[in-house]
């Protein structure tokens, strides 16, 4: 069982898609184990993007992901971060497989509507920066129909 921090992004939220969003995970199978609708101050978004911090677009990045609310979560399920990575799609939208979420609903790569966590480590130091402890544990019974017991 996996976990992943996933965030859609001021556009997301302002665009009215964080149900969608939610809905396309929770369809797909996924738990959804902690949720915030929060501002981002410049110092998380700047610890959250740490690795990104030499890019040329990354001033542009932190005042985006600041500019407004984000819908912050985390969810669960067998591979999660490649589950979540595939249904987000590539990060620029116009590489992005149609039925993904950014190809279905973005078209340019600095709004690209979601974040998933890109591996294990970055997963786990995201939801810790992001949450801390996650407090919701709970058991799922259609998780039986979902996959196999292990
Ligand atoms: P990811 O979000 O798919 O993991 P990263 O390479 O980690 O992709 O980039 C983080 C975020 O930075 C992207 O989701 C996007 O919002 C932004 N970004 C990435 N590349 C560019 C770019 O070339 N121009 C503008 N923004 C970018």
């Amino acid at each position: 069982m996996e976990r992943s921090f996933v965030m859609v992004k001021p556009d997301g939220v302002q665009r009215g898609l964080v149900g969608e969003v939610i809905s396309r995970l929770e369809r797909r199978g996924l738990k959804l184990v902690a949720a915030k609708l929060m501002t981002v101050s410049r110092e998380l978004a700047e610890q959250h993007y740490a690795e990104l911090k030499d890019k040329p677009f990354f001033p542009g990045l932190i005042d985006f992901i600041t500019s407004g609310p984000v819908m912050a979560m985390v969810w669960e399920g067998p591979n999660a971060i490649a589950t979540i990575r595939k249904t987000m799609g590539a990060t620029n939208p116009a590489n992005a497989e149609p039925g993904t979420i950014r190809a279905d609903f973005a078209c340019d790569v600095s709004y690209n509507v979601v974040h998933g966590s890109d591996g294990p480590e970055n997963a786990a130091r995201e939801i810790k920066l992001w949450f801390g402890e996650v407090e919701a544990s709970w058991t799922r019974s259609v998780d039986r129909w979902i996959f196999p017991e292990r």
